[in-house]
């Protein structure tokens, strides 16, 4: 028998009680048919964890570099929680090896790390400065650890946190050492269960040598881990300024603006007398010239008043997308002492929808865009600012106004990123692939949003939330689950719509009645029909049209498409040769002209924007291979149809012109080219 660690083992017999209790229950249903009843408990709430920026008020340190790094023996995962080695320098007990944070761990080494089931453990030294120990708290914040962290300071415990891809952090003031070295420990676990989200399976296996543990799941991208963005330290003051809600509003004709902002504080007043702490909220654009500012009222809320507002326009919708203003939050005390300092862009928008359209500062909008993967080659899922430029770059060379972060919140440096170029982002939570339903699942699922929706709602790129990426909504428990699911959506924010991308087929959905907006995934001519281009067009346009009867929702196709083995050529097209990947597409286009005629077909998303590693299948070649581009992020033939067809929707319906390099000069046909 394996010996377990503490979480390992309390997640497989966790496991077990669902196998059993599916079992029990499978028994039950085969006579009498109930459902599971789903109850509605309330979600923790996150607080504080705004991005670290630095100010007047405010230092930041990076803590990436090169970690120690060990691994647990998976034969012997309980080891590193028995023995302490959280208490001293992991090298002390043991030998480690480098390890890059941020980066997943899997790809580093040449052994089969890659592979790795359940605990691998980081640390690393850093100083904190004399001056930080007067006045001041210290916070120790990772952008995301995959799948589950528990973090030390000097030996003591300081968070754990479950799910990946999203910020957590701890006030670790009393823990430091100040003007010495201190330890950071962080014990990452990368076991899914049938009560993780994304949900997996642990199962043990017997081997040539005995028996071992196989982590298995049913999703379709490779399930990397570890410290996958920057650890910060930093600092605020005693009595700081903890969040900050901002939303917009614009006047019918887009001319004049209003900024609502909410504050929350934390910490004590300065004095005894003073519990009346208020915020001065300034608004400057992007010259730096400031065009509002205010006062707060006594709960830290207020507006400014902006004229002459330059709205936030999405990529191609206007010649100058993406306008960003700076707010700035200052926190005082009742005697005017400045306490905190705290700036974040701020873009001024509308968005509005119906069982139609979906607005944006009340013009339409048609989504033309991507499913996306954060992967690539040696550091997995780890945040690489090259890679990211990269990636936007080509999204705006490609004429893309729009992706989904397919299926998982991504870094919130490719949300200010987003922000900044006016590219829209449909926020997805890591559910993905749900096989069943069960209450603690529930919490988790609700948990993630609650999260996602936290650390995600100040940001003007983000126009929609997906609450799922093909869960089986035909299961049993499938429309309590996704009702619960969409109520706490909605009621952590009014002012987006919430979709999920579903691929049961319409016949027996149980989730869409919860959404706002439809969107549904499907390869014709792949996984159905495969090889077949002439059955492309008629099935997209009457499954489209079959979801928008059922649900009177607008609809988008989130997922279509075809693995493609870059330089294979084959004519005619056969699947995964280049050609085939650009007829599908140009069959889908198509179908997407007469749907977008019908007046409630709002998007087309491809899958995928790249290439990206997927587990080990016969059906995947070194990952898969949808991608328009290479996961080297290099273009495809397909790329260069689907350029031409998003800078044609942008000139259609948004006006925009064509860049100059759009068509290739093949002989003088008259007004057939560019015109
Ligand atoms: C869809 C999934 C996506 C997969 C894709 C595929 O949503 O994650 O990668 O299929 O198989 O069903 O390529």
């Amino acid at each position: 028998m394996l010996g377990i660690t503490p979480t390992l083992l309390w997640k497989i017999s966790n496991q077990m009680a669902i196998w059993l209790f599916s079992f029990v229950s499978g028994l039950f249903l085969l006579h009498f048919s109930i459902a599971l009843i789903l109850i509605n408990k309330e979600v923790p709430q996150s607080r504080g964890m705004l991005y670290p920026r630095e100010s007047e008020t405010r230092e930041v340190r990076s803590l990436d570099g090169i970690w120690n790094f060990v691994r647990s023996d998976q034969a012997n995962p309980t080891q590193g929680v028995r023995e302490e080695w959280y208490s001293k320098d992991l090298s002390k007990s043991g030998p480690t090896i480098p390890m890059p944070v941020p980066a997943s761990y899997n790809d580093i080494t040449t052994d089969n790390l890659r592979d790795h089931v359940g605990t691998v453990w980081y640390d690393r030294k850093f100083f904190a400065p004399r001056s930080w120990a007067v006045d001041q708290r210290v916070w120790l914040r990772f952008g995301s650890v995959h799948y589950e962290a528990y973090v030390w300071v000097n030996g003591q415990k300081v968070v754990k946190h479950e799910i990946g891809h999203l910020p957590f952090e701890a006030e670790v003031t009393h823990l430091l050492k100040y003007g010495a070295e201190n330890r950071v420990t962080v014990m990452c676990d990368n076991a899914l269960i049938q009560t993780t989200v994304p949900q997996g399976r642990i199962t043990e296996l017997p081997n040539d040598e005995g028996m071992t543990i196989v982590q298995s799941y049913t999703f379709d991208f490779f399930n990397y881990a570890g410290i996958h963005r920057s650890v910060h330290l930093y600092t605020t003051p005693k009595t700081f300024i903890e969040e900050v809600v901002v939303t917009t509003n614009l006047s019918k004709d887009n001319v004049g603006g209003e900024v609502l902002y909410s504050v929350k504080f934390n910490g004590s007043a300065i004095n005894e007398a003073d519990n009346a702490l208020y915020v001065r909220a300034q608004l400057y654009d992007r010259e730096g010239k400031l065009v509002a500012n205010g006062t707060s009222d006594a709960q830290l809320s207020g507006s400014l008043q902006v004229d002459n507002v330059n709205p936030w326009w999405p990529y191609l919708m206007h010649p100058e997308p993406g306008y960003l203003y700076q707010l700035e939050v200052k926190l005082h005390a009742s005697n005017d002492e400045l306490l905190d300092v705290y700036r974040l862009k701020v873009g001024l928008r509308t968005l509005s929808w119906s069982n139609a359209t979906f607005q944006i500062n009340g013009r339409p909008v048609y989504f033309r865009g991507f499913g996306r993967h954060e992967d690539a080659d040696v550091r997995g899922k780890g945040l690489d600012n090259a890679l990211m430029v990269r990636d936007f770059n080509l999204l705006k060379w490609i004429g893309a106004n729009a992706y989904r972060t397919s299926h998982y919140p991504y870094s919130e440096e490719s949300m200010q990123f987003a922000d900044e170029h006016g590219i829209m982002i449909v926020d997805e939570c890591p559910s993905v692939d749900a096989e069943n339903y069960n209450q603690e699942l529930l919490g988790k699922h609700k948990s993630s949003l609650e999260q996602l929706i936290h650390r995600d709602r100040n940001h003007p790129s983000v126009v929609m939330w997906s609450i799922a990426n093909e869960p089986r909504t035909r299961e049993m428990n499938a429309d309590s689950y996704f009702q619960l699911v969409a109520n706490l959506t909605r009621s952590l924010d009014k002012t987006r719509p919430i979709t999920a991308a579903i691929a049961t087929p319409w016949t027996d959905d149980k989730a869409g009645r919860f959404l706002d907006i439809i969107s549904f995934n499907r390869y014709n001519a792949w996984y159905s029909n495969t090889g077949r281009l002439d059955m492309v067009t008629k099935k997209v346009v009457e499954e489209a049209v079959a979801w928008n009867k059922k649900y009177n929702k607008p609809v988008i196709m989130a997922e279509y498409g075809a693995d493609t083995l870059e330089g294979l050529h084959l004519q005619p097209a056969y699947v995964w040769s280049e050609e085939f990947q650009t007829e599908v597409f140009a069959r889908h286009f198509k179908a997407f002209d007469i749907l977008r005629k019908k007046g409630w077909f709002i998007g087309e998303f491809v899958w995928n924007f790249a290439d990206f590693k997927t587990a080990q299948s016969y059906t995947r070649v070194g990952g898969n291979k949808k991608g328009v581009f290479t996961r080297a992020r290099q273009p495809k033939a397909s790329a260069h149809l689907l350029r031409k067809r998003y800078f044609a929707l942008a000139r259609e319906l948004d006006d925009s012109s064509f860049p100059e390099d759009l068509f290739t000069y093949i002989a003088d046909m008259g007004k057939t080219e560019n015109a």
